[in-house]
């Protein structure tokens, strides 16, 4: 009888200890695993853009896109200048954007203006070489990581700040190195039963443009202090 309660006692322990060791197996598994696939986009993201992820920084991807009116305009076109600055923690944060641009029309019932991430980075024909929208995923317009909707200007300017946004600083679809448009008409996003529609939201000309690029944290804490955009320019 006692035979038997040992038996069954030292059985039980060791069955619960093969079960701890097993799960402790799967999630050392699982980490390991995260673990791999942090290092792959390290290394990927060392790789491209090394200064996002220097230690000494805090780890956020700061980029820039100082806006230049289209050369090819008619002189009775508004001018539109300004920037458009992107922030991102590395390596799961969302992107956000602030939006500072000057020199549309002061007058009341100013249409809303789109704005689009456009897939290259040549401007060498102004904003005309600046391609279509940039569409990584191949789906219809307005669901291009780059549509940022209508915007509307206040006695001559648009001040926005976007969060959340569906496109990336980071790895095989960074956004750094593209354009972004600014057009002379509304977004119809995709509403307008037509196949434009779908390619690019039937939004005119292209106003102005500029080149999204890498640029210092310093100037950019200045612009995003407390991640809130107050704005010091
Ligand atoms: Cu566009
Ligand atoms: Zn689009």
């Amino acid at each position: 009888m006692f035979l038997f309660l040992y038996l069954t006692i030292s059985l039980g322990l060791s069955a619960s200890g093969v079960v701890s060791r097993e799960r402790e197996a799967n999630s050392n598994g699982d980490s390991s695993l995260k673990d791999i696939q942090k290092k792959v986009n390290d290394l990927w993201q060392n790789l491209l853009y090394p200064q996002f992820i220097n230690e000494e920084t805090d780890r956020t991807g700061y980029a820039t896109c100082e806006v230049k009116p289209s050369s090819k305009l008619d002189a009775d076109k508004p001018q539109v200048t300004g920037h458009v600055l992107f922030k991102q923690s590395y390596p799961n944060g969302k992107l956000e954007a602030l939006f500072e641009l000057d020199g549309f029309p002061t007058g009341s019932n100013q249409s809303g203006r789109a704005i689009h991430i456009h897939e290259l980075g040549d401007l060498s024909d102004s904003c005309d070489s600046a391609g279509g929208h940039y569409n990584p995923f191949n789906v219809n317009h307005p669901r291009h990581p780059g549509d940022f909707g209508n915007f509307y200007s206040k006695e001559g300017r648009i001040r926005k700040h976007k969060l959340n946004l569906l496109a990336t600083l980071f790895g095989p679809y960074s956004i750094i190195g593209r354009s972004i448009v600014i057009h002379e008409q509304e977004d119809d996003m995709g509403k307008g039963n037509n196949k434009a529609s779908l390619e690019n939201g039937n939004a005119g000309r292209r106003l102005a443009c500029c080149v999204i690029g890498i640029c210092n944290k310093n100037l950019k804490s200045l612009l995003f202090p407390l991640g809130l955009c107050l704005v010091v320019l």
